[in-house]
């Protein structure tokens, strides 16, 4: 338990409203601060505290830090990597500053903890392609990519010069149906959901034979809470942890579909996104989190379809 608040930054998007949900449940909803630039999720709504915020205004951050008695930050807000290509300053400018003034104020106020999420995209096309390891050649090609690099060893700078405890994990790409994904490459996988309930279709702008890391949401906020209540001391990687749970291409999800909606079809007509999946590994190893904090995934593919497909039904 944290000694004073939580603050979820970016709490509106994808991740920062199960996080969110997630963290009031063990930590109790006043105990959790939801806060985000856009307005607050429907699904937040009523169950906590809510500020609206912008990371990059680091006064107002500060104050709201001081005035709330925030001990831990959750930082979420960035732009990833499909937007970020369109807006390649925007996108380095928010990833690297946003987390820099949280990093700062977490210096200044002696915070207990910080999280921010970094991502498969840190690697390029020189990394393995398979089973890609924690530490290897890393060259990435986005800026999203860059920016996630670079905010890595921001976070081992800032630990081991000043003592700053933050945790990182570098995300698969989201599967998730309660809020929707912002911008990236790997959304494709949420997309197909609802289109094959609608239109029993879906066109993806990948290639079908495009294996990427992915893992379903529950997962990922498990591993998240796990990583940020492991004893300090078990924490060796203080830039960020490969996580991984499945790996699948197009067809292979459309395969997977197709046995609980035998009509639905698949499509294919590759955009520019093609080219940063390209960049980025098929499959991760994740054996070094495995290793010292416990993480073990619960969902393959089929779990995560049938889990999916029941939910958005309803
Ligand atoms: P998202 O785009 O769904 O949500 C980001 C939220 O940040 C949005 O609600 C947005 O309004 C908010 N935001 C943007 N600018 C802000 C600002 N200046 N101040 C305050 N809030 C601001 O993103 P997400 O998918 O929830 O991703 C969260 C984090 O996880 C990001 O760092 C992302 O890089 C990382 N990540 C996500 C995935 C994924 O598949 N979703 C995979 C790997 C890593
Ligand atoms: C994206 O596709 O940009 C994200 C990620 C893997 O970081 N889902």
């Amino acid at each position: 338990m944290a000694k004073g608040k939580i603050l979820v930054i970016g709490a509106s998007g994808q991740i920062g409203v199960e996080l969110t949900m997630a963290l009031r449940e063990k930590y109790g909803n006043n105990n959790v601060i939801a806060s985000d630039l856009r307005e607050e999720n429907e699904l937040l709504k009523g169950s906590g505290p809510y500020v609206s915020l912008d990371v990059m205004n680091k006064e107002m951050l500060h104050v709201q830090v001081i005035r709330q008695n925030i001990t831990q930050i959750y930082l979420l807000a960035a732009i990833l990597s499909a937007t970020g290509e369109k807006n390649p300053n925007l996108a380095w400018h928010l990833n690297m500053q946003g987390l820099l003034n949280v990093l700062d104020i977490a210096r200044e106020e002696k915070l207990e903890k910080v999280y921010w999420p970094s991502s498969i995209a840190v690697f390029g096309p020189t990394s393995p392609k398979k089973d890609c390891p924690q530490q290897t050649i890393i060259e990435p090609t986005t800026v999203y990519g860059i920016s996630k690099y670079a905010g890595e060893f921001w976070c081992n700078y800032y630990f081991h010069r000043y003592g700053v405890d933050v945790r990182s994990l570098r995300y698969p790409g989201l599967i998730s149906y309660k809020s929707a994904p912002g911008g990236g490459t790997t959304d494709y996988a949420v997309e197909i959901f609802y289109e094959a309930l609608e239109h029993k279709k879906y066109n993806c702008f990948l290639r079908e034979d495009t294996y990427l890391p992915m893992m379903y949401m529950p997962d990922a906020i498990k591993a998240t809470i796990e990583l940020m209540e492991a004893p300090k001391e078990k924490i060796t990687v203080r830039t960020s942890y490969n996580l991984s749970s499945m790996s699948f291409s197009p067809t292979e999800i459309g395969a997977e579909i197709k046995k609980h909606i035998p009509e639905f079809e698949l499509s294919c007509t590759p955009d520019y996104r093609q080219a940063i999946a390209d960049s980025w590994p098929q499959s991760i190893d994740d054996s070094v989190a495995r290793a010292d904090w416990g993480w073990q995934h619960e969902y393959d593919l089929a779990r995560m379809t049938e889990d999916m497909l029941k939910n958005l039904q309803r």
